[in-house]
């Protein structure tokens, strides 16, 4: 007998399947947070697709005694990420803070290209706004006003633009991903009112989160709206993707390619190039367009060796 139901924690090889409908599996209770603790069956290795969290599955239980089980079968999916490891997710709520850790522009260029190459629409978030100074968040609305992001500045310890946030999250599964330390957790927290999540201190020594948060989890903040804490990263690398197209990841890039001289124009080196030339007139961010050529560059290298 087999059930329907969704991975809502991946945690030491083991993944917790809430199912789709409580009444579920007479004489065998959920556990108190109505999952089952199940493996995944040792085709998908062999397949090599891995369960993820905000997957829909087929499970089966091993013993009707317990709450235990396998997972069967994963069912298709409407979209996924590697970094973080998550599925079928409406939106992104990338998280960097103001300060403590520092942002960092390329990071966070990383992250959108991510989520815009799987079509993820994105709401930036800049929490830590009590740690702000006046221009910060003009300087960041600069940056980010073509990137084709909603763009926020929250403090979760301050409780300040959490309203505008949840407003946005409403019916909808929304992955966060940001670096450790950026209050993802915290903000998760913010948003629902409880202490759903661990948050931790930042490392003394170097200024940075200390991972706090080590496995990715669903949760309901309210009615309907859902979110997935994941674990924070500070590096991205990208396979699979063509230094040929980066620019079509860049919306403001493209609003302005078809004005290069040549039709493949990988707007560094040529002549006459239309988005070297907004670049200049201000209309592409300096910070992004650095972004640009650092991971373009990366991308050829790897093409190159591969
Ligand atoms: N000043 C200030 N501190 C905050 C804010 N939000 C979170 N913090 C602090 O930042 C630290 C890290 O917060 P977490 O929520 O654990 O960060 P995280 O992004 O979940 O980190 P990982 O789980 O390691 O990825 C904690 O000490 C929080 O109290 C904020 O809005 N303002
Ligand atoms: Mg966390
Ligand atoms: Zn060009």
């Amino acid at each position: 007998m087999s059930y329907r139901g969704q991975i809502i924690k991946a945690m030491s090889g083991f993944y917790y399947v809430r199912p789709d409908r409580d009444e579920i599996i007479k004489g065998s209770p959920a556990d108190n947070s109505g999952t089952y603790q199940c493996r995944a069956k040792g085709i998908f290795r062999k397949n090599d697709i891995t369960p993820l969290v905000g997957d829909r599955v087929l499970f089966e239980l091993t013993d009707t005694d317990d709450v235990e089980g396998n997972v069967t079968e994963i069912l298709e999916r409407k979209n996924f990420l590697i970094r973080p490891r998550v599925a079928n997710v409406d939106q992104a709520l990338v998280i960097f803070a103001l300060h403590t850790p520092e942002p960092s522009t390329e990071l966070l260029d990383r992250f959108l290209i991510g989520m815009r190459s799987k079509e993820i629409p994105v709401i930036l978030v800049f929490n830590k706004d009590d740690l702000g100074s006046e221009g910060e968040p003009e300087t960041f609305r600069r940056i980010y006003k073509g990137a084709g992001v909603r763009l926020l500045f929250t403090s979760a310890l301050e409780h300040s633009g959490i309203d505008e946030v949840r407003e946005l999250l409403r019916g909808k599964l929304t992955t966060v991903a940001g670096p450790s330390g950026a209050g993802k957790s915290s903000l998760i927290n913010a948003l629902s009112g409880r202490e759903l999540m661990t948050t931790g201190d930042l490392s003394r020594k170097t200024g940075r989160g200390k991972q706090t948060t080590r496995h990715t989890e669903l949760l309901e903040i309210e009615e309907g709206s859902y979110i997935i804490d994941t674990p924070g990263f500070s590096s991205l690398e990208f396979d699979g993707l063509d230094s040929s197209s980066l620019d079509s990841l860049f919306p403001e890039m493209v609003r302005y390619k078809n004005e290069c001289y040549f039709a493949g124009c990988s707007h560094i080196n040529e002549p006459d190039c239309g988005v070297k030339r907004k670049l200049l007139e201000g209309y592409i961010p300096r910070e992004r367009y650095d972004s640009y050529v650092l991971i373009y560059n990366e991308l050829s290298k790897i093409r190159r060796y591969s």
